[in-house]
């Protein structure tokens, strides 16, 4: 397994509509377990593969706390298939977006198909927390980041800190 480098604002890759992920296999596998690594490591709840550079509709999460047991989910070729009309807002971050953090309004509840580690078809019913974080990552699919939603001048803030971070070596 690899730690991978993740991508930050503003890199044009992550407006980048990722392709669907053609066969699950051990190729595959190997990315999902690196991407898992790098998540962990970061550490974060969860990580699309854009994010390390890899434009395929492929995600990883685990939202469990750190006293908890590891669980791991894999997400190959997520179609979002029902939202709920009732919001929530979660102040989210994002590992692409270092040290920025935002309240962001989305569906309060989904409903996404997938395929998992296996290739073998999932249906999940997301509230709360896997809600929020599923949809986040969903975004990063389609090309969207978080500050994406804010205003020009809080988006233009959040990305000059981030250049500055990474010029700093954070
Ligand atoms: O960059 C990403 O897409 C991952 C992002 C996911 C996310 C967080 C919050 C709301 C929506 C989506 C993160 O993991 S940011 C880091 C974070 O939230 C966290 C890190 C350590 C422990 C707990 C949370
Ligand atoms: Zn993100």
């Amino acid at each position: 397994m690899a730690i991978l480098p993740i991508v930050t604002v503003p890199d044009p890759l992550l407006k980048t509509i990722s392709k669907p992920v053609e066969a699950v296999d051990d190729d595959l596998r190997s990315l999902m377990d690196d991407m898992l690594e790098t998540m962990y490591a970061a550490p974060g709840i969860g990580l699309a593969a854009i994010q390390v550079g890899q434009p395929i509709r492929l995600l990883v999460m685990d939202l469990t706390e750190e006293e908890q047991e590891p669980d791991p989910q894999f997400y190959v070729n997520p179609v979002l298939t029902w939202t709920s009309e009732e919001l929530a807002t979660y102040n989210e971050g994002c590992l692409s977006v270092p040290e920025q953090f935002a309240d962001i309004d989305r569906p309060a509840e989904c409903k996404i198909t997938f395929l998992d580690y296996n290739g073998v078809e999932q249906n999940i019913h997301a509230k709360g927390l896997f809600s929020t974080c599923i949809q986040h990552e969903l975004d990063h699919l389609n090309g969207i980041v978080f500050i994406d939603y804010l205003s020009p001048l809080k988006k233009n803030m959040a990305v000059r800190k981030v250049k500055k971070l990474v010029k700093e070596g954070g």
